[in-house]
């Protein structure tokens, strides 16, 4: 059953060169790079795709940082994509991600995380929609 994720490399992961290094896990993993975009996102968008954290001390952080520079978003897709990815990505705190997950292997700081995975098919189809239809 093919499935889709989003799937976006923040700006600390654009600015340090990662997105060749990112992107081959996902295609080694056997999932396929389906649409890909380098961008940057206007707060409005940053907004809505972190809405559900509004409430959260770190949010006006978060979004500020997110549109601080540019993005490489993504459509993935393959088997069970959603939770593949999210298995390549590691845990949200670089610092508990292990060796061999892409945060755990770039990471330091949950603030700075690297990558942003859809984590449900639900909010696969919410966040495609945001990104990739106009
Ligand atoms: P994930 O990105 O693993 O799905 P999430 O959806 O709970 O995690 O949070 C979205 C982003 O918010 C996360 O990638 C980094 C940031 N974040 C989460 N918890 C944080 C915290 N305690 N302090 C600062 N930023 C945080
Ligand atoms: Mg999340």
């Amino acid at each position: 059953m093919s499935e889709r994720a989003f799937v976006m490399i923040k700006p600390d992961g654009v600015e340090r060169g990662l997105i060749g290094e990112i992107v081959s896990r996902f295609e080694k993993k056997g999932l396929r790079l389906v649409r890909a975009e380098l961008t940057s996102i206007p707060k409005e968008k940053a907004e809505i795709h972190y809405e559900h954290l509004k409430s959260k001390p770190f949010f006006d952080e978060l979004v500020e940082y997110i549109t601080s520079g540019c993005v490489f978003s993504m459509i993935i897709e393959g088997t069970a994509a959603v939770q593949n990815v999210r298995s390549l990505i590691g845990p949200t705190n670089p610092a508990e991600a292990p060796p061999g997950t892409i945060r755990g292997d770039f990471g330091l700081d949950v603030a700075q995380n690297i990558i942003h995975g859809s984590d449900s098919v639900d909010n696969a189809i919410r966040e495609i929609k945001l990104f990739f239809e106009k």
